[in-house]
């Protein structure tokens, strides 16, 4: 099924006029509108009337993470702040997070966004649709909500009920179609075995997941677990939140939307765009949105274009799963996190040394944090065991408090952490998958 048949099976050149239209009247818009978008562009000397067609999008400057931080909280804003109905943004709980605002124009095709990565999976108004997002800062929650009214589903906001709890309300409720983390459903898959609950009990036929990377093998792990079909999408707070790309039941690649965001894969040093296959950085351009258009945003995200049609019919281009990062960023659970952000925290704890190995595992179908944080000098001499439990526990609740993230802390002796060659320590290590 697809929701929005004259748009996602265009014809490509019909695609790509409409793309340049659009793309005319976002730079018109962001240059007169943007104080940042004004100067970059003067400065590499950029006529933005000169941009004739969507091969000409390599002439203008990339936008970054750290551009959008500087812009704190509204300057990237390009329309007056009384046209934003919508504020969202990422953590960056030591940084400044990034601030994004919708127009009542946005949030209307975000849900149309969203009902097209529903549609493709099978979804319907006949179903019961959880979503076990949270609904906050946090585009996951609102942003399926608002996809799934607009196809007329029956939605349930379990938000961050406990397992538990959600697992009652898929029994009992009769949800029909999950949507979630891929490492959240693969737990309440777990305790489904646990309580000895089986699959067919429930009337759960579909998962649609997405905000963390995963693989076919967990893939296959969550379909097996709660007998249902699971896809992917792909979505990104900066561009929309969800709804940028997700998968039809090929599920062999994920569409992007093309009609509303311009897609490039570039090369993460050169910053050259590649071609389809070749992997390198996700690059996106939004051309309909209002509040918050970006030009050529640097996502760090790795993976390729996909060139051939598909057999779904849809003429959008795909893209291939989520490879890795350009950075070093990770995601537990949903929350994005930099190494950085756990080394600022550890550094202002008085008494760890600042060498430490951040351990992530999947624990029960969940992620795991454990962090082995190397005693100092002076805090190993002060072996009251109670003291140093109390004291992991201290860096414990301050990570969560920061980042949202429950991690174990675990102190090892001095110099017990394995250096690798030039005496680096390796700061993750992802046992996951
Ligand atoms: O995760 C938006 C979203 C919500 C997408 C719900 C899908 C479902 P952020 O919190 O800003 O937004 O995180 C965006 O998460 O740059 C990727 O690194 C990663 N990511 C999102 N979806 C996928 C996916 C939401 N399907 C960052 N596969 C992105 C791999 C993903 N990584």
């Amino acid at each position: 099924m697809i929701y929005s048949r004259e748009y996602e099976s265009m014809l490509r050149e019909d695609l790509e006029q409409l793309q340049l239209e659009r793309l005319q009247a976002t730079l018109n818009r962001v240059y007169r509108n943007v104080a940042f978008y004004k100067q970059s562009f003067d400065r590499l000397g950029v006529d933005i009337e000169k941009i004739k067609g969507i091969g000409d999008l390599k002439q203008l400057p990339f936008t970054t993470k750290d551009d959008l931080r500087d812009s704190y909280p509204y300057d990237m804003f390009a329309v007056p702040l009384r046209d934003i109905v919508r504020i969202h943004s990422t953590s960056g709980t030591t940084g400044n997070p990034i601030v994004v605002g919708y127009t009542r124009n946005d949030i209307t095709i975000w849900a149309s966004l969203v009902a097209r990565v529903l549609t493709a999976a099978g979804i319907t108004s006949q179903d019961f649709v959880q979503i076990a997002f949270h609904y906050g800062l946090f585009t996951g929650g609102f942003g399926f909500h608002y996809g799934a009214e607009k196809i007329g589903a029956s939605v349930i906001p379990s938000s961050t009920e406990d397992v538990r709890k959600q697992i009652t309300i898929l029994k009992d409720y009769k949800t029909s179609a999950l949507i979630s983390t891929p490492g959240y459903a693969l737990h309440i898959g777990v305790l489904l075995e646990e309580q000895k609950i089986h699959p067919e009990q429930l009337f759960l036929k579909k998962g649609i997941f997405g905000a963390e990377p995963w693989s076919e093998s967990l893939r296959a792990q969550i379909e097996e677990k709660l007998h249902i079909e699971a896809y992917d999408n792909y979505g990104l707070t900066e561009v929309l939140g969800p709804g940028v790309a997700f998968e039809c039941p090929q599920r062999d690649g994920l569409h992007v939307n093309e009609d509303h965001v311009i897609v490039e894969v570039v090369h993460p040093e050169t910053l050259e765009p590649l071609g389809y296959g070749e992997e390198g950085e996700l690059v996106f351009t939004t051309i309909t949105k209002q509040g918050f258009p970006l030009i050529r945003f640097r996502t760090g995200d790795i993976s390729s274009l996909i060139e051939a049609p598909c057999k779904c019919g849809r003429t959008l281009v795909r893209m291939k799963r989520i490879t890795g990062r350009t950075d070093d960023m990770i995601i537990v659970e949903g929350n994005n996190v930099f190494p950085m952000q756990i080394e600022q925290i550890l550094l202002d704890m008085k008494g760890a040394a600042p060498h430490y190995q951040i351990i992530l595992k999947r624990e029960e179908g969940l992620d795991a944090m454990q962090i082995n944080l190397e005693l100092s000098e002076k805090l190993a001499s002060f072996d009251e065991i109670r003291g140093l439990q109390k004291f992991e526990e201290e860096v414990g609740e301050r990570i969560y408090r920061e980042l949202g993230i429950r991690a174990g802390v675990n102190l090892v002796e001095p110099m017990t952490i394995r250096r690798s060659e030039g005496g680096k320590l390796e700061r993750v290590i992802d046992l996951r998958d």
